[in-house]
């Protein structure tokens, strides 16, 4: 999973990239135009407690890629195609907006509103798409022209149908799409068509004594916002973990950012983890919820997927209470399951193929 994080200047994204990596970005505070990336693992007691009882070798959390995107956001063509490259791939993006005062922190905006903030981001991002859009429809309009072809004759009426959705300033994620037509779309990497995830960054002082709610503040797009105090989180990521157990009950914050905005995207993506054992690796798997156990197969490699014949599958929590493998067969709730089977979160997984 990939997702990018974008907002006007000086609203905190690279403060935030950092609490979320672990890291200290050397770009942080320096306007760069190039993006950071990094890695953050994904928290998770199951890997930790199978880890205990396999000992492998190996032990592999799911992870999740950030990209810091500088600011690009304005409506110069080379800017639209520089901006596109560096969130090429991302699956989601996270939207930071400012809810922070602070006069040393120069604010190209001139005001605090989250809102405005968010709504016109999401209004380039549209019009990003739109120019992207209608590129690709000048294009198509001289190909088809000269030759019919029925693939660019579909994709040209498509394109046409976005057009109008786009040019009402709606994102594309609202508009009704078969499967055939998201995956027509898919090469064009459109952001209005990937699912937005708002983080309102707001001061230490919001943090400890404003009431404000964010709830409902971004209604029109049917999605909640995740409320964080940025530059605090930043200081925290930094932390031994001793520290940050006091720090977090010093603030009254459940848990740290990076946990919260994974399990955000997660849930936004519709992503769950199956899980493998054994003494070579114990691993995390993200998958989308719902797949089919072959995909799964297929998620973990190629040949498990082409030739796999059954799976053994055992929940997590029936693992847990089992205490072995050798236990739940004994017991029973060591399943057989065929390629039919859908994968729940926290299945451990172990697929019998032949190639
Ligand atoms: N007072 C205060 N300062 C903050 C907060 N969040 C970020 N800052 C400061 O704001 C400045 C800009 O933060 P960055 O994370 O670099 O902002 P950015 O969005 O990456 O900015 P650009 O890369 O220029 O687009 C830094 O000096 C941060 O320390 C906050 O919640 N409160
Ligand atoms: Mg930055």
């Amino acid at each position: 999973m990939k997702l990018g994080i974008i907002g006007f200047a000086s609203s905190g994204k690279t403060c935030l990239f950092n609490a979320l990596t672990e890291g200290k970005s050397s770009e942080a505070g320096s306007h760069s135009s190039r993006p950071n990336i990094g890695i953050a693992k994904v928290k998770d007691e199951r890997i930790d407690f199978l880890s205990r009882i396999y000992n492998p070798l190996k032990k592999t959390y799911a992870t999740v890629e950030f990209v810091d995107v500088p600011e690009m956001l304005n409506k110069e063509s080379a800017n639209t195609q520089n901006f596109s490259q560096f969130l090429h791939g991302v699956d989601a993006l996270i939207i930071v907006v400012r809810n922070f005062d602070d006069p040393s922190v120069p604010n190209p905006k001139n005001r605090v509103d989250p809102k405005l903030d968010f709504s016109e981001i999401v209004n380039d991002l549209i019009f990003n798409d739109l120019i992207l859009v209608e590129r690709r429809i000048e294009k198509l309009e001289r190909s088809v022209r000269l030759k019919k072809d029925r693939d660019e004759v579909q994709e040209l009426e498509l394109l046409r149908r976005i057009q109008v959705f786009l040019e009402e300033g709606k994102v594309i994620t609202k508009l009704d799409l078969t499967e055939e037509e998201k995956n027509i779309l898919k090469g064009f990497d459109l952001q209005s068509s990937k699912p937005f995830l708002p983080v309102i960054n707001i001061s230490e002082d919001q943090l400890i004594h404003s009431k404000d709610s964010f709830e409902n503040i971004f209604s029109e797009f049917e999605i909640e916002p995740i409320t964080l105090c940025v530059k605090l989180e930043e200081e925290l990521s930094q932390m031994s973990k001793e520290d940050q157990e006091l720090f977090l009950k010093d603030y009254n914050i459940d848990s740290p950012a990076k946990d919260t905005v994974i399990k955000s995207s997660f849930q936004l993506l519709d992503l769950d983890c199956f899980l493998t054992v054994g003494e070579d690796e114990v691993r995390s798997w993200p998958i989308v919820s719902n797949s089919s156990i072959l995909k799964a197969a297929g998620t973990i490699h190629s040949d498990l997927e082409r030739g796999f014949i059954r799976a053994e599958v055992i929940s997590y929590n029936d693992f847990v209470e089992c205490g072995s493998m050798s236990s739940a067969r004994k017991k029973g709730v060591l399943r057989l399951e065929g390629k039919k089977y859908k994968v729940s979160d926290g299945d451990i997984v172990n697929i019998r193929f032949n190639v």
